[in-house]
């Protein structure tokens, strides 16, 4: 491997890299090289679960599948592929009337909280190489095949529950993606499957959203349910719950098929920052919800994921 500029090399440059994101917290990390999917198993398998209706009323995943199969169309000259693990591992909320907060929702929204950190490392990567606009930063936020690009970095494998499972880290991970024209080491490790006859997750889908081993029915998972299927147009504005049952309920996302994962126990310490709002959250019941404004919840609520899916949904998931 060559040099990547101020006579640095490439080695040298991912140790800094690898270091830096050890100081920052994240759980792992790995490098792959950038060649399109175009014609590859992922994009065979992207396109069959549009085709059979699984992305359901997400408008954004039929968008741009051409620069969802190529990233060198989102960053001209781009070489290599990051994948980082931030870990989220806090357990999920039940409020005392058995309303349930997925493990991920529990703090500030993890966007920023991740940007901020990989922006660090660009700097790093840009100051370094003597080079400036090589890098473009990622977290679910666009048209970038995030699992699919962490397998082929090493960091793990796809579980039947669809998850990046790290056999080092676990599986509550967020990942986070630096995309950059600069060419680096690219990762030896690799990860086969190593969910033998293990169905957990699959028994623990009580929509049956996980169909088949390693297959999603999207449309069916309660996480699009709560959060991403467009609120019905009779529950707009709605301000009351009083349909309500006492059963427990997933009110944002769902943690069951992940719980289920015996990889839980590689799970790192998940980072302060996706668990700040736990404590409030253990309060919120649906007396909470039922006298919130709509000027509070969008105060309250201002740095945390939970604000996507707004308070008229979250009131028709607690009633539904
Ligand atoms: C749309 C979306 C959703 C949708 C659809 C999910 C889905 N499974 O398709 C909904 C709203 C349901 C959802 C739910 C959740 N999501 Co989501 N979601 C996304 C998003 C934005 C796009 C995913 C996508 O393209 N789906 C389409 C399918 C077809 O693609 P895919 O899941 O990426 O799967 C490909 C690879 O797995 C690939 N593949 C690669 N190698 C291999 C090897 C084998 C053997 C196989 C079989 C497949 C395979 O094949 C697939 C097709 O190409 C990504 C961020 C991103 N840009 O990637 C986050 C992302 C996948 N979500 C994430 C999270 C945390 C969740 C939830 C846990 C949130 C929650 N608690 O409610 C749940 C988990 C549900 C589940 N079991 O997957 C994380 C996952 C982290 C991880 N460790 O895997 C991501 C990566 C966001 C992030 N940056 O951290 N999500
Ligand atoms: S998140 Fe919940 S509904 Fe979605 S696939 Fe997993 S267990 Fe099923
Ligand atoms: S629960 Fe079992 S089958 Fe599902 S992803 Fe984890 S190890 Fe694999």
């Amino acid at each position: 491997m060559g040099k990547s500029g101020n006579n640095i090399s490439a080695e040298e440059l991912w140790e800094g890299i690898e270091k830096m994101a050890a100081g920052l917290g994240f759980a792992d990390c790995g490098c792959a090289h950038l060649a399109p999917l175009s014609g590859s198993r992922e994009e065979k398998r992207y396109r069959e679960a549009e085709q059979m209706g699984h992305f359901g009323k997400m408008e954004y995943l039929k968008r741009n599948v051409d620069k969802r199969m190529d990233p060198s169309l989102l960053l001209p000259d781009a070489k290599s592929v990051i994948v980082f693990l931030a870990p989220y591992s806090a357990e999920s909320v039940t409020t005392q009337d058995g309303l349930r907060f997925s493990s991920y929702a529990l703090g500030e929204d993890y966007h920023k909280v991740i940007k901020d950190k990989l922006y660090r490392i660009v700097s790093f990567i840009e100051e370094t190489s003597g080079r400036k606009k090589i890098c473009r930063v990622f977290t679910d936020s666009a048209p970038v095949m995030e699992r699919a690009w962490a397998v082929k970095a090493g960091l793990g494998f796809i579980g039947k529950n669809n998850f990046l499972v790290s056999p080092r880290a676990g599986i509550k991970n967020f990942l986070g993606i630096i995309i950059t024209a600069v060419e680096l080491p690219y990762s030896a490790k690799t990860a086969e499957n190593a969910c033998g006859q293990c169905t957990r997750c699959l028994d623990a889908c009580s929509r049956k959203a996980l169909y088949e081993p390693f297959r999603i029915d999207a449309s069916k998972c309660l996480s699009y349910k709560t959060i991403e299927e467009p609120l019905d147009e009779a529950d707009k504005g709605r301000t009351d719950t009083s349909r309500v049952d006492f059963s427990q309920k997933w009110v944002f996302g769902c943690d069951d098929c992940a719980d289920a994962c015996p990889y839980n126990r590689f799970n790192k310490p998940g980072w302060p920052e996706f668990s700040s709002n736990r404590e409030f959250l253990k309060t919120c019941t649906r007396d909470f919800w039922n006298s919130i404004t709509e000027e509070e919840f969008q105060s309250r609520f201002k740095n945390s994921p939970i604000l996507r899916a707004g308070l008229s949904k979250i009131r028709q998931n607690i009633s539904r």
